[in-house]
């Protein structure tokens, strides 16, 4: 048995192969004339389906039903129709119709052209003229597949250029490979899907252990194969900042590890189309107060006096989780007018919708309480050095760049007319007895990183803030390279539902969704990839389907989506000893 926990679902663990997916026998494949009359007297409905007949990932959340029949297919011969309002969704579609026939000439083990495959015409209609891509989007989609004896008919019908991408990918998800040349594709579809969560999001480090940008952009292909629509860039933190500030060249210039560990501008830009062309947002964090260090420490020699304190101090468990130490200086008015140019940045980067993460977690009062020149500062002021005290200025710091996001958002993009909530990670602010006086509900969204059984969910939950989540205890998937803490799978990942996912109504929708985190303290290059992947994938299908069953049924489904990933050119992890899959349901 691999573990007693995890018992396959006849509830005895005593087989070493839990692959007791239901999989239909093996059917005959079509190679010419195909019983179009037939082809949804024996549909399947999707959560059965098994790797050979091409498996969905993640599960679509409406009707779903596929034909057991399978016809030869030659990505060369697909022909689309875009029907879309606009130019820029026009222009949209025709580059994610390349995207999609060059992910499946990936596919092909010898040669994509076999010469009794059948033409595909996919004639996709969005009726949404905007490119908007934020939690109101709907990302919903209709497709039809059916088959003539002349050819294959694709009918695919989304609100939004973002809802067609996504019937892109399953409709990728029905095809799969042949023996010989070309590939097969399912026959007859019928599916209607929309996601469960508008945030399906992954956070990556690129702070701790600098991440290249095309092992990023490998981040991003794999996330846009398992429908993940937001790239939570954790791209500064104490230990280095190497992203390029042009109002401020400063930062990376003291802060990046090197001139070769970096992001330009340029580089960042690119990157944010590069996302959102596979149907992602690009949410930056700067981190603070905390979790600020190397990039600032130019203050002094400026005549700027310290923007972050604490950086060299020792030992360092006296100021910091983890060192090195470093937390913004919240009493040093030239550390708020670096940082509002910071985010004049960042807003320019990203798309005029987009919003900002801005930290908060692991903050270290006593790092405050032992620099002098902030205690004489406090005491100038007129505040005694209680931790009550601490927490007001730790919450103003906040509230003082929440200011500052709105006025830059307001003059760079009057046409958006409400302010943007900004992100914050669950701290000692979000603490129910304190957040109400400190972050209005209105204005933050809070990113929980609790455990499971915590109750912080439930009670921010009930005081009407939204939430992300991120159970450190299931969605960490950094935990168990740090030594103590058992290495997350993919069933934990997969079994972990996010809080109140039973409840519809006002506070099941203030769960926006969640994000698996990962920190790069233990991973660069080398390691990135299985790393993230397939774990991040059971993710993806707990945020867009919110499975009611447990890992075990969609184990199958699972092993053919990490087959998929390969395909297209990631590394992931192995999930199962590959006999087990040969010897399934033996
Ligand atoms: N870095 C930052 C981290 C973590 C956090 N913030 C973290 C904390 C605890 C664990 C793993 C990661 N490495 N900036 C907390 C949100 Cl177990």
């Amino acid at each position: 048995s691999s573990s007693s926990s995890e018992s396959n679902k006849d509830g005895n663990s005593k087989w070493y192969c839990d692959a007791t997916d239901l999989c239909l026998p093996e059917e005959e494949v079509l190679t010419s004339a195909v019983r179009a009359q037939k082809q949804f007297e024996s549909q399947r409905d999707c959560r059965l389906s098994c790797g050979k007949y091409g498996s969905i990932w993640p599960m679509p959340t409406g009707n779903c039903s596929l034909s057991h029949d399978r016809v030869h297919f030659d990505p060369w011969k697909v022909r689309f129709n875009v029907v879309a309002p606009s130019p820029v969704t026009t222009q949209f579609l025709r580059e994610t119709n390349r995207l999609f026939v060059s992910n499946l000439l990936k596919e092909c083990t010898r040669n994509c052209t076999f010469s009794g495959s059948k033409e595909v015409l996919v004639k996709a209609t969005v009726t949404d003229s905007s490119l908007l891509l934020d939690w109101t989007t709907d990302e919903s989609y209709m497709m039809v597949v059916r088959t003539t004896d002349t050819a294959s008919f694709v009918d695919i019908k989304a609100p939004t250029v973002y809802g067609a991408r996504h019937a892109f990918e399953t409709l990728s998800n029905l095809v799969t490979g042949s023996l010989g040349n070309g590939l097969l594709l399912v026959s007859g579809a019928r599916i209607t899907d929309a996601p469960a969560y508008p945030h399906r999001g992954l956070l990556l480090d690129s702070a701790r252990n600098f991440v290249p940008l095309r092992y990023i952009r490998s981040t991003l292909d794999a996330m846009a194969a398992s429908k993940l629509n937001v790239l939570h860039w954790h791209v500064v933190d104490t230990h280095s900042f190497p992203l390029e500030i042009t109002r401020v060249p400063e930062m990376q210039r003291y802060g990046a590890y090197s001139t070769a560990q970096t992001y330009s501008r340029a580089d960042a830009v690119n990157l944010v189309k590069y996302a959102r062309l596979r149907g992602i947002r690009i949410l930056v964090e700067i981190d603070g107060p905390s979790h600020a260090g190397n990039g600032w420490q130019w203050g002094p020699a400026a005549g700027l006096g310290n923007m972050s304190v604490c950086l060299n101090q020792s030992p360092w468990r006296n100021f910091c989780v983890q060192p090195p130490c470093g937390q913004l200086n919240p009493l040093n008015d030239h550390m708020y007018a670096v940082l509002k140019e910071i985010l004049e940045d960042v807003a320019e980067l990203g798309a005029p919708e987009e919003t900002i993460h801005m930290g908060g977690d692991e903050v270290y009062l006593q790092c405050w309480n032992h620099t002098e020149e902030i205690t004489n500062e406090m005491r100038t002021l007129g505040y005694d050095l209680s931790e009550a005290s601490f927490l007001r200025l730790w919450s103003r710091f906040h509230q003082r760049n929440v200011e500052a996001w709105d006025n830059i958002n307001r003059h760079m993009y009057p046409k958006i007319s409400d302010p943007k909530p900004v992100i914050l990670w669950s701290s000692r602010l979000t603490d129910p007895q304190h957040i109400e006086q400190l972050l209005p509900k209105e204005r933050f969204i809070i990113q929980t990183w609790v455990g499971a059984q915590d109750s912080l969910n439930r009670d921010l939950l009930h005081r009407g803030y939204r939430l992300l989540i991120s159970t450190k205890d299931a969605w960490y998937l950094d935990h168990g390279f740090w030594g103590n803490t058992k290495y997350y799978n993919w069933r934990k990942v997969y079994d972990n539902p996010l809080p109140l996912a039973s409840l519809s109504g006002p506070q099941g929708r203030q769960v926006l969704g969640g994000e698996v985190c990962m920190w790069s303290e233990y991973v660069d290059q080398n390691s990135l990839e299985p790393r993230i992947w397939p774990r991040a994938g059971a993710a993806a299908e707990r945020l867009w389907s919110n499975p009611k069953s447990a890992a075990y049924l969609a184990q199958r489904r699972f092993y053919r989506y990490r087959e998929r990933l390969i395909a297209r050119g990631i590394h992931p992890d192995a999930v199962i000893p590959h006999w087990c899959v040969l010897h399934e349901g033996q």
